[in-house]
């Protein structure tokens, strides 16, 4: 059996601790700093080797993972001894953060003559090396070819060209998704749960499988906004427009707040305004250029 390759993590949060518990579970051997060396312990009595120093655990593979709390921290981390310890390594930054970040880390990691990924990780700390895990790679591409088997052990490897912004722009896009679907949800069980009956009981029964059975509606509406049409498909906006303010009126009957959907209130009723009367929901999506909020 081949050796498999050294790893190195460089911060043990929730996620930079299942990563590492990850890379442990598959006989990687793996070489892990966090600021409170405590939260290694676990790893440790795992097999983990805990560095003295972050310098000293970039230092010990070529493989080296960062997770930590915002791309601030990494360049915080990454100053000084650290940062010389990058020349000849391969950074996967995994910290979330935005394109202009992640050029930002780019250019801080290759000029210290390091090859630099960054990645946007779509799964939950739990979901970790499993099948419904998987994450978002851009940048170089000689590291995502030498180190893609390693890193599979995380989730599936989405490498996504060498434009460095394209992980955190699609990172961030489902993470808008998720949040954006988690608010109708939120507003819809604070209603239900206003009028004395169990959350879980309508989430599993009715509010689940109706969002499950809306979501077959995302493609055909993608399909509309790559052509740039959007016909109706029999629910025209002037229509959504007049029963909108229903929902809104009931959260208030019921003794909620409404604010969840006040901005999707506000686009439609805009849309209509802009001559959109008898176009269909996926007319929205045009709305929301900046050039037509600002
Ligand atoms: N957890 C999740 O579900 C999501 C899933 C998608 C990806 N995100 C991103 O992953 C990054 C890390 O998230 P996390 O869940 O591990 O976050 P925390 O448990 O809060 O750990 C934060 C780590 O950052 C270290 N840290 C914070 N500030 C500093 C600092 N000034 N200097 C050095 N290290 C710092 C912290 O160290 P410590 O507090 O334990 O000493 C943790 O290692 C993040 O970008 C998510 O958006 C997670």
């Amino acid at each position: 059996m081949s050796a498999r390759t050294s790893v190195s993590l460089v911060g043990l949060g929730d996620m930079g601790t299942a990563l590492a518990s990850a890379f442990i579970s598959n006989s990687h051997p793996t070489t892990v700093w966090n600021r409170t060396a405590s939260r290694a312990d676990t790893l440790v009595a795992r097999g983990a080797t805990l560095a003295s120093s972050a310098a000293a655990c970039v230092s010990a593979s070529e493989l080296v993972i960062v997770c930590l709390l915002l791309n601030d921290t990494v360049r915080e981390v990454f100053s000084g001894d650290t940062l010389k310890a990058v020349s000849g390594k391969t950074i996967v930054n995994l910290t979330n953060g935005t394109p202009s970040q992640a050029k930002d880390m780019e250019d801080l990691f290759t000029s210290n003559g390091a090859e630099y990924l960054d990645g946007g990780i779509m799964a939950t700390p739990g979901l970790i090396g499993t099948p419904a895990s998987f994450i978002f790679y851009s940048g170089s591409e000689a590291g995502i070819k030498r180190f893609e088997s390693p890193l599979a052990v995380l989730g599936k490897v989405d490498y996504l060209g060498k434009s460095i912004g394209l992980a955190a722009t699609l990172d961030t896009a489902l993470l808008a998704g998720m949040y954006g679907a988690f608010a109708g949800a939120f507003q819809a069980m604070a209603m239900v749960r206003s009028v004395g009956l169990p959350v879980s009981k309508f989430t599993e029964e009715k509010l689940a499988p109706f969002i499950g059975n809306m979501t077959g509606l995302l493609l055909p509406i993608a399909i509309h906004v790559d052509k740039g049409e959007h016909p109706a498909d029999g629910g025209n906006l002037a229509m959504q427009v007049a029963a909108i303010p229903n929902v809104l009126n009931t959260a208030r009957e019921v003794g909620v707040w409404d604010g969840m959907l006040h901005p999707i209130t506000k686009l439609m009723q805009r849309r209509v305004d802009h001559g959109g009367a008898n176009e269909g929901l996926s007319a929205l999506v045009d709305e929301m250029s900046l050039e037509k909020n600002e």
